[in-house]
This record gives C-alpha cells, sequence and structure tokens, in this order.
C-alpha cells in the first residue's frame, strides 16, 4: 500500500500533503506518516513553517471509523498532535471540503487555520455515540469560546468556513482555487512570530463566568439529545475545558470518549453510519448502470401525500407538473404547497426568493396529457387497487416511452399495477412516508420487472432529493408497514387484556421513539374512517367514536387534552375499553412493562427475520435504516435487527415462546447458531 502521506519544500516552507481517498480518513498509516513528516520538519533548520493540506476531495475527514472496535494502532493522533503544536515554526491547516472530527482537531492542532470558501468544518462525533477524542473538546473552547463550542461539539453539525472564521475558528479565507499558493503565503508571513496555541487560548473563561451556559444550552437541546449518552458527555467536556488546566482536560475528554467507545450506543450510531450508506448499493444492480435522465416529474393526486411528494423536486430544482381530477382540489393542493413554503421561509430556512423558485416550477393541470413529456410521474391517489390500475392504465396511454410510472402505495401489489400497463420494467414503487416533504425514508418498491437502470435511477434521485432510500420487495407493507403492524396488533391486544393504555405509550417513549401508538391514534384522529353509526362498535376505536373521542381535533381521545394540548389519561377511556374487553370475553390483569415491552418489539424483530428470509430486504441493516428513518426507532439502538443482536437472538426467542408468539424458522435457526442478523 503506497504512504498517504508525503511532503514536499517550497523554499523555507514544508508542506505535509495526504492522499487517503475518498476522505483522507486518518487511518494508522495517515497517522504514522504525518508523525513522520512533522518531526522531520520539524527537526529540520532549513524548514521555517509547515502547510498541512490533503489531495482528493476533502481535508481530513476524521478518524478511520473502520478501526474502531479493534485493537488500537499508534502512533495515537493527540501525541502527534500535541508535538505538532509545541512546535515554534508556524504550522497552517489548508482546509478544503469537509474538516470533519480527528481532521477539525488537526485543524485545532495547527497555528493557524485558512480554509476555502466551500469548505465547512465540523465535529460529528457525537452522530456516532462518542465526542471528540484528539483534545478537541479542549482546544475549541480555548480557541473560541465554551458559548461558541458547545453547538459545535454537542450538536456535531459542521459549519461554513465564514460561520468558522466569524467565531475565530478559522483565521482567514482563501482562493477556492489557490488553497495551497495562499497557505503558503500565508505561513511565510507568520515566520519568526510567536505562535498561537489553541491549548494556551484563554476564550473558555466565559464558561466559568457563567457557568449557567452549559445547563441552559443543555435544556435547549432537550428533546433531541433525549435518550442519548454522547451529547451529555460533549458538555461535560466542554465545561471540564474552563475548569481544568489543557492536561487534565484532554484525560477528562479521554475518560469520557472510552466509557462511550466501550458502550452500545456508539456502537449501534457506528453501525447505522455504515449502514445508511449501504442502503444505497443494490446487490444485483451494478454501480456503473446507466442512470436515466429526470428532467421533468408528474404528481397524480395533489392531496396531502401529492403535494409533499411534489415538493421534494421543486425544492430541489427539479420542474414538476401535478394532475388533480377537479378544479377546487387542484387548487387547494398547489395553496397547501405554497403554504408549506411560506412556513419554511418564516422559519428562515428558505428565503421569500427560494419560495416564488420552486412555485414557479410548478405547472397545475386537469389534463392527463400534461403529463406526456415526464421522465417520471409519480401516482398519489386513493389507497386502492381499482383507482390504481386505472390511473396506470392512463398513464400507460399518455406518458413518453422510457418514462418510469412509480406508484406511492403503502401496501398493494406493486406487480399488479405493473400489469395494469404495457411497461412493467418501467413500474415501481417510491413509498414516500408522511409528510412526504420532511420524513427522510423512501422506500423503493422493485416489481419482479422492474429494470436495473430505472432501480439504479430512483435511488440516485432520492439522493437528489436528500432521501434515505431503501430498496424493498413487494409484499404487503413492504418492509416498514409490515413490521408495525405485529406491533399495531400486540398494542390492541395487551390493552383488552388489561394493560394501562398510557404504559403502552410509555414503554416505546422510554425505548426511545417519540410517541406511543395511542398518543400517534390521537395525534391522526381515531375517527378517520369512521362509518359515524354509534350503534355499531367492533372495534376499540369505534367504541370511542361512538362516545365523541375523536383525539386531539376535539380535546379528547385516548387522552384528555387541555387547551395546551397536554395529555392526561383518561378514566373514561379505561372504562370504556374495560367494557369493551368485558364485551368481547376478554378476562383482566395487571400487565407489567416488562411483558409490554417484549410484545411489542420481539414480534417486529421476528417480522424482520421473515422479510429477510423472503429476500424483501436486501440485508438486516436495510431494514434498521427503515425503522431509524421512517418510525422513530431510536438511533442510538441501531434499529430493530441490530437492537436484537444486541440483546441476543436466543432473548427473543425466549421472549416470544413466553408470550406464546409465533417464532419464524429464520430467526429460530439463526439463534440456535449463535448467530446474529447484522454482524
Ligand atoms: N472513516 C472511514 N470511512 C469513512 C469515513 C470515516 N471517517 N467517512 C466516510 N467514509 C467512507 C464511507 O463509508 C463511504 O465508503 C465513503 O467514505 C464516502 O463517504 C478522533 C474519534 C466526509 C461528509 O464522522 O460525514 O474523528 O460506502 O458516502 O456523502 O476525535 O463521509 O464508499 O465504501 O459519506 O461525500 C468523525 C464521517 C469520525 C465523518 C463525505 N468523522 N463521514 O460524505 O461520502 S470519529 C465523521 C462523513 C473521529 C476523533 C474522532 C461523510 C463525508 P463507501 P460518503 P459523502
Amino acid at each position: 500500500m503506497t504512504d498517504p502521506i508525503t511532503a514536499r519544500r517550497n523554499g523555507e516552507v514544508l508542506i505535509i500533503v495526504s492522499n487517503n481517498p475518498p476522505v483522507n480518513a486518518l487511518g494508522q498509516a495517515v497517522r504514522s506518516g504525518l508523525k513522520r513528516e512533522i518531526e522531520a520538519g520539524l527537526a529540520d533548520d532549513a524548514v521555517k513553517a509547515i502547510v498541512v493540506r490533503c489531495d482528493g476531495r476533502t481535508f481530513f475527514a476524521g478518524a478511520d471509523i473502520t478501526e474502531f472496535g479493534k485493537a488500537p494502532q499508534g502512533p495515537s493522533l493527540l501525541e502527534t498532535l500535541d508535538a505538532m503544536e509545541a512546535s515554534d515554526k508556524p504550522v497552517v491547516a489548508a482546509i478544503h471540503g469537509t474538516a470533519l472530527g480527528g481532521g477539525c482537531e488537526v485543524a485545532l492542532a495547527c497555528h493557524y487555520r485558512v480554509a476555502v470558501p466551500s469548505a465547512k468544518i465540523g465535529l460529528p462525533e457525537v452522530k456516532l455515540g462518542l465526542i471528540p477524542g484528539a483534545a478537541g473538546t479542549q482546544r475549541l473552547p480555548r480557541l473560541v469560546g465554551a458559548e461558541a463550542a458547545l453547538p459545535l461539539v454537542v450538536g456535531g453539525d459542521p459549519i461554513s468556513a465564514s460561520k468558522a472564521e466569524s467565531i475565530g475558528l478559522i483565521d482567514a479565507i482563501v482562493g477556492e482555487d489557490s488553497l495551497e499558493a495562499d497557505a503558503v503565503a500565508f505561513a511565510r508571513a507568520k515566520i519568526g512570530q510567536p505562535v498561537p496555541r489553541a491549548s494556551e487560548g484563554t476564550k473558555n473563561q466565559d464558561g466559568v463566568r457563567d457557568p449557567d451556559i452549559f445547563d441552559r444550552f443543555r435544556a435547549s437541546q432537550a428533546r433531541k439529545i433525549r435518550g442519548f449518552d454522547a451529547p451529555n458527555a460533549a458538555i461535560e467536556a466542554v465545561k471540564a475545558a474552563g475548569e481544568l488546566s489543557y492536561a487534565e482536560g484532554v484525560k477528562r475528554e479521554r475518560d469520557l470518549f472510552l466509557k462511550l467507545m466501550g458502550g452500545t450506543q456508539s456502537a449501534a450510531m457506528r453501525h447505522y453510519f455504515f449502514a445508511e450508506r449501504a442502503a444505497n448499493k443494490i446487490d444485483d444492480v451494478p454501480a456503473d448502470t446507466p442512470i436515466l435522465p429526470i428532467r421533468k416529474v408528474g404528481v397524480i393526486g395533489a392531496g396531502t401525500m401529492g403535494g409533499g411528494i411534489a415538493m421534494n423536486f421543486l425544492t430541489a430544482g427539479i420542474p414538476v407538473t401535478i394532475l388533480e381530477m377537479q378544479q377546487d382540489a387542484l387548487d387547494r393542493g398547489t395553496g397547501t404547497i405554497r403554504k408549506n413554503y411560506d412556513a419554511t421561509a418564516k422559519r428562515g430556512r428558505m428565503t421569500a426568493d427560494g419560495v416564488e423558485q420552486a412555485m414557479g416550477r410548478l405547472t397545475p393541470t386537469l389534463d392527463y396529457a400534461d403529463l406526456a413529456d415526464c421522465d417520471l410521474v409519480i401516482e398519489a391517489v386513493y389507497e386502492a387497487m381499482d383507482v390504481k390500475k386505472e390511473v396506470f392504465a392512463k398513464l400507460d396511454e399518455v406518458a413518453k416511452q422510457g418514462a418510469i410510472l412509480a406508484t406511492n402505495t403503502s401496501y398493494l401489489d406493486v406487480d399488479e399495477i405493473a400489469r395494469a400497463t404495457s411497461r412493467p420494467g418501467y413500474v415501481l414503487g417510491l413509498h414516500f412516508f408522511s409528510p412526504a416533504n420532511v420524513m427522510k425514508l423512501l422506500e423503493i418498491v422493485r416489481g419482479k420487472e422492474t429494470r436495473a437502470d430505472v432501480l439504479a435511477t430512483a435511488m440516485k434521485l432520492a439522493k437528489t432529493i436528500g432521501k434515505v432510500a431503501v430498496v424493498a420487495g413487494v409484499c404487503h407493507g413492504f418492509i416498514g408497514n409490515r413490521m408495525l403492524s405485529p406491533r399495531q396488533q400486540q398494542a390492541n391486544a395487551l390493552i383488552l387484556e388489561g394493560a394501562n393504555y398510557w404504559d403502552v405509550d410509555d414503554v416505546l417513549l422510554e425505548f426511545g421513539f417519540p410517541m406511543g401508538p395511542f398518543q400517534m391514534a390521537d395525534l391522526a384522529g381515531i375517527d378517520i374512517g369512521w362509518h359515524r353509526d354509534p350503534s355499531r362498535v367492533e372495534t376499540i376505536r369505534e367504541a370511542l367514536c361512538a362516545k365523541g373521542r375523536f383525539g386531539q381535533k376535539n380535546g379528547k381521545g385516548f387522552y384528555d387534552y387541555d387547551e395546551a394540548r397536554n395529555r392526561t389519561p383518561s378514566e373514561e377511556t379505561k372504562a370504556i375499553v374495560a367494557e369493551f374487553a368485558a364485551r368481547e370475553g376478554k378476562p383482566q390483569r395487571a400487565v407489567s412493562k416488562e411483558e409490554i415491552r417484549e410484545r411489542l418489539l420481539y414480534p417486529m424483530m421476528n417480522e424482520g427475520a421473515m422479510i429477510l428470509e423472503e429476500g424483501m430486504a436486501q440485508r438486516a441493516s436495510d431494514i434498521d435504516v427503515v425503522w431509524i428513518n421512517g418510525y422513530g426507532w431510536p438511533l442510538y439502538t441501531g434499529g430493530p435487527m441490530f437492537w436484537a443482536d444486541t440483546i441476543g437472538l436466543k432473548t427473543v426467542v425466549e421472549g416470544l415462546e413466553r408470550h406464546g408468539l409465533p417464532v419464524s424458522n429464520y430467526l429460530r435457526r439463526k439463534a440456535e447458531a449463535g448467530e446474529t442478523f447484522n454482524r
């Protein structure tokens, strides 16, 4: 393997260059080469200044995540960076691309940092369930202050070069196309001057003068960091930077880092990092499969889903023709799109001009013929097979040859829909999740005859519109909804047996979901699809509707709601459920939260096992990606299949058997073989 680190001279300036595609990760060879060339430069009297930069698309994008969990190999980044910073020769980081994690820490240990305008810099370790481990939490607050450091270290999102310059993290913005030359000139100008060392900075005293900074920040992030270990550790580390010496602070950071590295949350979040990238790969579709051009998209149906779907493309700069059957429905749909954009602009996440540009790409119509020049048409009409087949038959007549025809169905048989056309190779499912302009997940449902280039195009288009896409096979509910079904069944069964419905919700909340099934029902509206006949009561929902309990919308559903929509368990609901259970002849008993959790989650893992055995998902990690992005499965447990591995498949099998629930052969075989789904 060629040495990723080289060095060359430009007069008295030594330029150390890393060439370690794809992202100059700081793997062992890079660390070793860096150490070697830095020591050589510091020892060479002819060298008066040093520039550190990277070839390829980015400055160091962090430690090599593939090395985590393995026996650590020297040299340590921390020691190398301390030695570099201790030098009296000016060292300049020349930044382009994304200087992330360890990459940002390399830059912090340099005496100066220059960057091209398009560069970004950040400390995303919390997104891997970690905190910076090479003194980033100690140098950054000393350089920019605790208050400016907290969002970077605890939030994990990178900031632009200009923002970084404004807080003092970057010393100068240089030419987009003259990074090395400008960095060398910058370094040359610093020769002979005392060098500034971030570890000696005093900006961190803001956290000493106002110790409330930390609690205020923690409170501001409460909802986002609920259940995660790393963000709190990150706050502690930044706080330590103000209270301890640099050396003691580094030790504190190390202790916090090692504790996180050894925990289940980081293993889960590192699993997810690679899982999300693996999902892009379609096993039997070569990476160089030709991509069909998508210059114009048609959307059929301007309801909530159709409008949301259209927005994904409008925002990505792709014109959309949206079709409805009636003018009032069309006007309502386009009005909702504009309202959503205006709300986004009000939140400062879009300019007024951006809204006009997006709306300018929208063409409403009542005429199918206007879809004739679309490269992709997505239907989001009523969820009934006969309606879908009628739409696709019409589409088949008007759409141009080579156009992709997609259904947004949540459950229905995509192959049957494809057979309503003369071009089944160009038909697939694009299952968006509501609200479609917000939710990241997109299930790409491949029919038996869906062409490879159509699949490859859909996968690339997903990335263009900012979705996380997973390929699913044709089965009822594909991957996500198919696994949701057994959880819903158990939730309803549990409350009929006497479990408190609020305990069912609390179990999922405590596990890390944003809300439970009964809170979700109240939010969505219990009376959706109700036949409006209070004398006809065949389900618990109908029993609640019969008593006028429709959900949040009228202040009472499973829960009671006050004006501020705070929810409290309702004794009336408990009585309605008990009366319904009695009528069904269901004996009542107290049900523990332990039993509730096992009966809600384990059947999902069993369903996931069947999905894998049937080939309805390419890999177990794809199922994890679906549930984390589409249903709020807590990222810090890695998804249903990774969590099953964490607690052990034998535990899952024993739990299912204890509750008399089915165990698939695939799951039983893997459990008995001591295997896992993912690892
Ligand atoms: N280590 C190993 N492989 C990595 C990697 C990394 N840090 N980053 C990316 N890859 C691989 C990735 O798996 C993919 O592989 C390919 O590179 C392209 O990535 C000591 C402890 C840099 C913004 O968290 O955010 O430093 O699929 O598809 O969309 O304190 O990659 O091609 O085989 O994502 O252009 C902190 C993680 C580590 C940055 C580029 N750093 N990476 O995005 O390409 S912990 C991070 C990213 C740390 C220190 C601590 C993104 C990117 P494959 P990609 P992209």
